[in-house]
């Protein structure tokens, strides 16, 4: 079985502890952003059989047929899921695909750094407005090369719809992107937490909640009592994002494939995952498996007042996703 994910989002143990299990062997891979792993079975890439889109690419991948139905009710790890995850309005009646992962994108940034101990960042200012990038930009900024997530923030920062599909909103948009380029030494989702976070190429990136926890408890210190990354949700709002695991409608392994998924229900397997991954489990039989300090860490389970500024992604029309593909290749365009 192949099982086709997005990279460092699993311990590989727990697939190694599936085939001694079960006996049945994995090849897995890795892809950046869900527009990658869209393209990919697009182009007819076949034999993968499980895949892990966010939210809004899971109701593309359904338009498209990309998706094999499943009957979630026959899985019999499915009651352990928090139900506040379950029939999400891009797959009503988990008809597709069952929750893996959720997070946050805010911004993460360097402890102790002399600029952000003055002004501890609270908006996605400190990525867009140039006055403030000319200030700090020279110790690095990474942001994630993902074709919604960045339009996303300077949609934040410029007080629109996430989801805008105004040509004129999407028009300043990329502007406001491309003013702030200049600034950007990175575009990096995929390995930014371990080659830049950790090793401190950058001071400041835009990022997702698990990465920048891993970050912060990869660096920790024990005489300190703290780590070298901090997370903060800025003023204006973010997005809040919900992984899933779903089945290729190509999948010539079907049986093998929901059987796996319905492994990485179990709670203690769900567990392992956020333990590994720093991300927030949908898995409600999971919590008392997973580490004290993550289930109290509010840069990964964020309280009341921070989910309220937090906003899905969703699939845009077929005009808008074109203006948005434009948008990507322009900003891409020489880097
Ligand atoms: N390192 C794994 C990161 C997975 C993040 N998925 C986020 C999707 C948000 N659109």
């Amino acid at each position: 079985m192949s099982v086709y994910n997005w990279a460092d989002y699993i311990d590989e143990q727990i697939l190694a502890d599936y085939t001694e299990q079960y006996g049945v062997e994995i090849i897995y891979d890795t892809y950046a952003s869900n527009e990658d792993l869209l393209a990919k079975l697009q182009a007819g890439a076949e034999g993968y059989d499980v895949i892990f889109p966010s939210d809004y690419m899971v109701s593309i991948m359904i338009d498209l047929g990309l998706v094999a139905e499943i009957d979630a009710s026959s899985l019999s790890n499915i009651g352990n899921m928090n139900p506040a995850f379950m029939d999400a309005p891009f797959d009503p009646g988990n008809k597709h695909c069952v929750p893996y992962q959720w997070g946050t994108t805010g911004i993460g940034y360097r402890a102790g750094n002399e600029y952000f101990e003055a002004n501890p960042p609270t908006s996605w200012a400190v990525l867009f407005d140039p006055e403030i990038l000319a200030t700090y930009s020279g110790d690095g900024i990474n942001v994630l090369n993902d074709a919604r997530e960045l339009p996303a923030a300077a949609a934040f920062y410029l007080g629109f719809d996430p989801n805008t599909e105004d040509p004129a909103e999407l028009d300043q948009i990329l502007e406001t992107i491309l003013t702030a380029k200049e600034y950007w030494k990175t575009f990096n989702s995929e390995g930014y937490d371990t080659e830049l976070l950790i090793p401190d190429e950058v001071v400041l990136t835009h990022g997702w909640s698990g990465d920048v926890a891993l970050a912060y408890y990869e660096t920790y210190d024990e005489e300190t009592e703290d780590g070298n990354w901090y997370y903060s949700i800025p003023e204006e709002g973010a997005v809040k994002w919900l992984d899933n695991i779903c089945v290729t409608s190509s999948s010539e392994k079907q049986a093998t494939a929901l059987h796996f998924m319905n492994y990485l229900l179990d709670a203690e397997v769900g567990a392992a995952i956020t333990n590994y991954t720093y991300y927030a489990s949908p898995n409600a039989a999971a919590m008392e498996f997973i580490l004290p300090e993550i289930i109290e860490d509010e840069s990964i389970f964020p309280p009341a007042e921070v989910e309220e500024k937090l906003e899905w992604l969703r699939e845009v029309g077929d005009d808008a996703a074109l203006k948005y593909d434009e948008l990507w290749t322009a900003v891409k365009a020489g880097s």
